[in-house]
């Protein structure tokens, strides 16, 4: 522990280090949270007589609607799976549409329909279609999926999450020990080895709640795809732990990282990429 903190302190006053780093910090909190609410939904505008329900992800989005009486609503498979149009209550079903293709309905009877996908269970949406004179509860018609924040519960959420923290750690390690070699400051080597550090302690999460999604619904997922990443996942849980305890040695000696070290970091981050490439086009099909 103590050459921890002598080595990070280092020969800089830490003093000076505390306000670059607050400086750094906040642009890079203020982008990850902008990222984050970004990401977190996909809302899209909805034409109110009309509505287009675009199947993606596993998902009905958006999962509500509200149509009018005689309303026509389409539904669109943007997935790499084929899904299905299907009433709880069995009073009506798409059949299975391909991806690339789409199905429509015109509901003549106002009322609420549960529906869900056949082969996907876990895919489920609601649709009210309002009688003539109706008005939605908010006025809006067609309005689509709320913004509203809530708490991760599935692994095809935490996984995703979990990713971004792994995505990022690494390379972020190795260019800190490349800038740290080329201006010759000690404190970028001191932030790739913590960067190295909290990759190896948070990939083992990322890949659990990638098994836990894979447990849930493996057989909705291309199997050849799923079983790369899995293993390629599997494999930099390891790979991360190998280059923390490599880090850890160096940073032990106060030294700068090896080309070796380099070598095999930059390696592990080129693996990244395509293992996030993968898991991209489970997700979104390209
Ligand atoms: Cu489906």
């Amino acid at each position: 522990m103590s050459t921890l903190a002598c080595c990070d302190l280092g020969v800089h006053s830490p003093h000076r280090h505390g306000c670059n780093v607050r400086k750094l910090l906040r642009p890079l909190a203020v982008a990850f949270l902008s990222a984050v609410c970004l990401g977190a939904q996909d809302a899209r505008p909805v034409s109110a007589t009309n509505p287009i329900i675009v199947m993606r992800q596993l998902n009905f989005n958006p999962p509500q609607i509200t149509v009018k009486a005689g309303g026509t609503v389409e539904w669109r498979n943007e997935d790499i799976f084929s899904h299905t149009v299907t009433a709880d209550d069995g009073s009506f079903d798409s059949g299975l549409i391909e991806p690339g293709h789409s199905w429509q309905m015109t509901f003549k009877n106002a009322g609420t329909a549960a529906y869900h996908c056949r082969p996907h269970p876990n895919m489920k949406a609601k649709l009210v279609v309002l009688g003539a004179n109706e008005q939605s509860a908010d006025g809006a018609i067609g309005s689509p999926a709320t913004l509203k924040w809530s708490p991760p519960r599935t692994p095809e959420e935490f996984h995703p999450i979990l990713v971004n923290f792994t995505a990022a750690l690494l390379p972020l390690a190795l260019l800190s020990d490349i800038l740290g070699l080329t201006f010759r400051r000690q404190s970028f080597h001191n932030a790739a080895w913590w960067m190295s550090l909290y990759a190896a302690v948070i990939t083992p999460f990322t890949a659990a709640a990638g098994w836990w999604w894979r447990r849930a619904q493996g057989s909705a997922l291309p199997a050849k795809l799923i079983t790369v990443h899995q293993w390629l996942g599997t494999a930099a849980v390891v790979l991360l732990a190998v280059l923390a305890i490599w880090r850890w040695s160096i940073h032990k000696r106060d030294a700068a990282p090896s080309f070796p070290y380099l070598m095999l970091a930059a390696i592990a981050v080129l693996a990244l990429v395509y293992q996030g490439s993968l898991g991209g086009r489970m997700v979104f099909g390209k």
